[in-house]
């Protein structure tokens, strides 16, 4: 009863219609049905395969119901294909589930068990991209791109959380992220259809992908194309905002026009096309290398970009890596390089890389330096004048406070590394070639700093980027080199890769 149409969108939402019902059909035995009856049976069958299909678990895991629930609906949502590009059903020879896990591990780069577990069910949690991750489910693996320069674009409703003209404005920058990189044109058009509709809306509403209430899904966006093709919408049930709080709708805007104008997800944690929504500052922010390079295939360079760089994802097995600081975070290291650091917990191999505001969104996109004080259990963020002290996630009230105002020079400008040495209970602080010492316990400075690093650390010559202490040990980060520094016998032991804090 299907008829399989070549032409976009209808084709689109046909696909999903059919291949829900087609199951349906055969033992339901009604073969007129409308397209509001097929809708609602699209609904049931969705629910239905939903609450039957047990997800493999690890052994020692114990979720809730809920947790099950989520990583049902997560999987069926985002990493199952309903009918491939021909149209041909694939769900009873389809993805099981523990398949799906297994692709969903593998896109984010977890231990692929096909099993769920903490770590998996983690990544479910984090607010997302309703876009499935995986090209070939995109339904239209082959790239899809528009076949013109000048793009059209109409705001359609707006969301009651901001001014229209605050929604105006985030939706014209968020264009301008791919027109500055590319020859693409957007013109916003006050009437008529435009390419690109955009709207906000709540749960169903109107295209067979239901949006999910609060957090879950953000947004999503179809691919080039006729009539729905380019379309964006997204969650009104969400807090859409301009600055950090709730979800900054220039940064899901960005991101979404990315799939309006041909884009899928990309791997990289680094890159806006991660399906993982994190914040960034809209007034600095530059597009990824990663997108350019995506974008720039399907449109080729434009000549009017402000930007000189975009920066690159840092890779952690880069022998030449340099950091920018590193402390010890309640028996974690946290090792900060540009907007990113690498979480390496003790008893993991593998380090995961993350933007540092989405863990603190209100921290400086880069920093100078880092310690932690494991006497009041809070972790020093320095960045050029400022110091933040935070409490896990939470940024401690009184903060950002100046470095002149915990004693430190006026006229310092910022410091290079910190780092607090439990043994004596003193805090160092290095700045080029010189280097303060506070007592934690008599909160005082020491008398006769700043002194030469080289004086009283044989052997690490200038500016010092990173360093943090371990069972007696310092270990100093300068360029792509480490040196362990035996505070007892007050000489280096060993030199090392800067890497190898990495595991590499
Ligand atoms: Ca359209
Ligand atoms: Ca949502
Ligand atoms: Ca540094
Ligand atoms: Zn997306
Ligand atoms: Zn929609």
């Amino acid at each position: 009863m299907c008829e399989w149409s070549d032409s976009w969108p209808s084709y689109y939402l046909r696909s999903l219609v059919c291949s829900r019902t087609a199951t349906e059909d055969s033992q339901m035995k009604k073969p007129n049905m409308t397209k509001a009856m097929l809708r609602v049976v699209v609904l049931l069958a969705g629910l239905g395969c939903c609450l039957s299909v047990p997800i493999p678990q690890e052994d020692s895991a114990e979720f809730t119901d809920n947790d099950l629930r989520l990583a049902q609906k997560y999987l069926s949502t985002l990493y199952s294909s309903p009918a491939n590009p021909a149209g041909i059903l694939r769900r009873s020879g389809g993805k099981t589930v523990q398949a799906q896990l297994k692709d969903m591990q593998s896109f984010f780069g977890l231990e692929v068990t096909g099993k769920l577990d903490e770590e998996t069910l983690d990544i479910m949690k984090q607010p997302r991209c309703g876009v499935p991750d995986i090209g070939e489910y995109n339904f239209f693996p082959r790239k899809l791109k528009w076949p013109r320069l000048n793009i059209t674009y109409r705001i359609n409703n707006y969301t009651p959380d901001l001014p229209h003209a605050d929604v105006d404005r985030a939706i014209k920058k968020a264009f301008k992220v791919w027109s500055d990189v590319t020859p693409l044109n957007f013109t916003r058009l006050r009437s008529g259809t435009a390419d690109i509709m955009i709207s906000f809306g709540r749960k169903e509403h109107g295209d067979f992908y239901p949006f999910d209430g609060p957090n879950g899904l953000l947004a999503h966006a179809f691919p080039p194309g006729e009539k729905l093709g380019g379309d964006t919408h997204f969650d009104d049930d969400e807090h859409f905002t301009n600055d950090y709080k709730g979800y900054n709708l220039f940064i899901v805007a960005a991101h979404e026009f990315g799939h309006a104008l041909g884009l899928d997800h990309s791997r990289d944690p680094g890159s806006l096309m991660y399906p993982v929504y994190s914040y960034a500052e809209s007034s600095s922010f530059i597009l990824p290398d990663d997108d350019v390079q995506g974008i720039q295939e399907l449109y080729g360079p434009g000549n009017k970009d402000p930007n000189h760089k975009h920066p690159k994802t840092p890779e952690k097995c880069d022998p030449e890596l340099e950091i920018d600081a590193v402390t010890e975070l309640r028996g974690e290291k946290f090792i900060f390089k540009d907007r990113f650091f690498w979480r390496v917990h003790p008893q993991m191999t593998d380090a995961d890389l993350t933007v540092i505001k989405s863990f603190w969104p209100e921290l400086p996109s880069k920093i100078d330096a880092a310690y932690e004080n494991r006497q009041n259990d809070l972790v020093y963020i320095f960045r050029g004048k400022k110091v933040w002290a935070l409490n896990g996630y939470d940024i401690v009230n009184g903060y950002p406070k100046k470095l002149h105002e915990l004693g430190l020079p006026k006229t310092l400008k910022s410091i290079d590394a910190a780092v607090y040495n439990d043994a004596s209970g003193k805090t160092l602080f290095f700045t080029g070639d010189k280097y303060w010492s506070y007592d934690e316990e008599s909160m005082t400075w020491d008398k006769g700093y700043p002194r030469p690093i080289e004086d009283d650390f044989i052997g690490i010559r200038g500016k010092v980027d990173a360093a943090y202490t371990r069972n007696g040990y310092i270990y100093f980060f300068t360029g792509p080199l480490q040196y362990e520094y035996s505070i007892w016998s007050k000489k280096i032991t060993r030199v090392m890769k800067t890497n190898a804090i990495l595991q590499c």
